[in-house]
């Protein structure tokens, strides 16, 4: 018993939580229930793991770069204010979570594998359920499950006298969100990669369907109903100076030099140097200049992780679908869809975000908000750029810049007032990622509001939701991820 238990902790805390090693570790069961050859599977879980770490790389490198820039921002105007960040957002449960709810961080990490749990008997049993995704992001899973365990203490106070009872209503709901909300990006991920077959498992997964719904029905040509020109990024005809901008890393060189130029500018060199990111002596224009242009590099680097590992996770989970897991496919981190479609919707949709996110801010400020947000630079970036990138995807170039920009809104609003009500502001920091700023607030009204009744109407609307997306189109809905050539066909969806 010792034993089993001390390889599940291994389990747990190094391969389920870590992203890298829990790809790793899909592509080498995928590859040995195809009963591929050791030396084959060996090759190709190292590279699933090591495309995995480089994107890491990428996105890690942006977010350490970037996110003590924006967090800058309060300190140079003096402002007490929570700061959306996944990262933020999990401190504050480690630090208020026993003051405010008397239970420990740790009751946290269970939900986290009993919802878990959920989510695979969910894609297990899909021709009941319809649910064909497997999340598979360690990282953002426990910072969903500390969310989840304060915001549904909060709305269910009568839970906390009984772990047990609690620990089953928080994962059902979790585990639930998880399965709906990755198999709600199905159908946009396999539009956007023309089938390359995953999904995507992260924090704006409802956002990726409304802004791939909306592009279309206001941008787009609204399912194929209306003709319309859309002009995608990327495939526009720029002229004289502008065309430099087709490409992508001069694209996000130029536009990340002016705005995070500006922004450095505003917050000035003491704060750089007093954080010790540079030095009095280092020229403060060649300091920004650097910084900004780091950007493109980092972007670079997270494209070349995601041509590393895809192909080898998508090839090798055709085994866990055929073996394990039927018509599933797994859900990936959201910086992988970035090396699919225009690159420069990517940096569109993230400046878009930004400047609804800025002026939502302001608004705050005006308006003497109690809470005031500070953009993190996490949700600010990849909830923005992924949902730019669909929305570009569908409806063009126009869709790409005003549906982020309304989420930049959205973002803060919604942060400001669940981390406000709930009392997590005060901690300093908010998940504040799209889906937890908008569909989970509203899950927490409903579970306040109507108690364990509100839980049920919860769960039921999460799993009416993918029996609706199927009852539109049953023939296609596993064709989709079973064979996306013949779907296309199916279809009429021409290459
Ligand atoms: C998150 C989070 C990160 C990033 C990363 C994007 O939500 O916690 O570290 O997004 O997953 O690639």
């Amino acid at each position: 018993m010792a034993i089993l238990s001390a390889i599940w902790d291994f389990f747990a805390t190094y391969i389920l939580r870590q992203a890298p090693y829990m790809i790793g570790f899909l592509t080498l069961l995928g590859y040995a229930l195809m009963g591929k050859k050791w030396y084959d599977i060996l090759g190709g879980t190292l590279k699933a793991i090591i495309g995995m770490l480089i994107l890491n790389v990428g996105s890690g490198g942006l977010t350490s770069t970037f996110r003590p820039i924006l967090a800058g921002l309060k300190d140079r105007f003096n402002l007490t204010a929570a700061v959306i960040d996944p990262y933020y957002g999990q401190n504050a449960v480690t630090a208020g979570v026993e003051e405010v709810f008397g239970k420990g961080f740790s009751q946290a990490m269970t939900l986290l594998l009993i919802a878990f749990i959920v989510n695979i008997l969910l894609v297990r049993f899909n021709k009941i359920t319809k649910c064909r995704t497997l999340f598979t992001t360690g990282h953002v899973q426990v910072q969903q499950a500390a969310t989840a365990y304060w915001l549904i203490m909060f709305a269910l106070p009568g839970l906390l006298n009984n772990d047990v009872v609690m620990l089953v209503v928080m994962s059902v709901i979790l585990g639930a969100y998880w399965a709906v909300g990755s198999n709600l990006t199905v159908k946009p991920m396999q539009e956007l990669t023309d089938g390359a077959g995953f999904a995507i498992a992260h924090q704006q997964m409802f956002g990726i369907r409304l802004g791939y719904i909306l592009a279309d029905k206001l941008f787009g040509t609204n399912g194929g109903k209306r003709q319309r020109e859309i002009n995608k990024v990327g495939e526009m005809e720029m002229p004289g100076f502008f065309s430099i901008f087709n490409e992508n890393m001069v694209c996000t060189a130029i536009l990340m030099t002016a705005f995070f130029g500006t922004i450095m500018a505003i917050i000035g060199k003491p704060f750089f140097v007093e954080s010790g990111a540079t030095t009095e002596e280092n020229n403060f224009v060649m300091y920004c200049l650097t910084t900004s242009l780091n950007f493109a590099v980092y972007l670079a680097i997270l494209q070349l992780g995601v041509r590393t590992f895809v192909t080898e996770l998508t090839a090798s989970f055709q085994g866990i679908a055929d073996k394990l897991l039927p018509s599933s496919v797994p859900g990936v981190d959201c910086a992988v869809c970035y090396g699919f479609g225009d690159a420069n919707a990517v940096t569109f949709g993230f400046l878009a975000g930004l400047v609804g996110q800025l002026l939502a801010i302001v608004i705050l400020i005006v308006a003497k908000s109690p809470v005031i947000i500070i953009c993190g630079f996490v949700p600010v970036f990849f909830d923005n750029a992924t949902i730019g990138l669909v929305a570009n995807e569908k409806g063009g170039l126009k869709a790409c810049l005003v549906i982020p920009f309304f989420c930049g809104l959205i973002q803060v609003f919604g942060a400001a007032f669940i981390s406000g009500w709930v009392g997590m502001a005060q901690y300093g920091g908010y998940l504040g990622m799209f889906d937890w700023d908008t569909v989970w607030p509203l899950f927490t009204v409903i579970m306040k509001y109507l108690g364990y009744i509100g839980a049920a109407i919860v769960v039921v609307i999460l799993m009416a939701i993918p029996q609706i997306e199927y009852a539109r189109d049953p023939k296609g809905y596993f064709l989709m991820t079973e064979d996306y050539e013949a779907y296309k066909e199916y279809k009429g969806i021409k290459d």
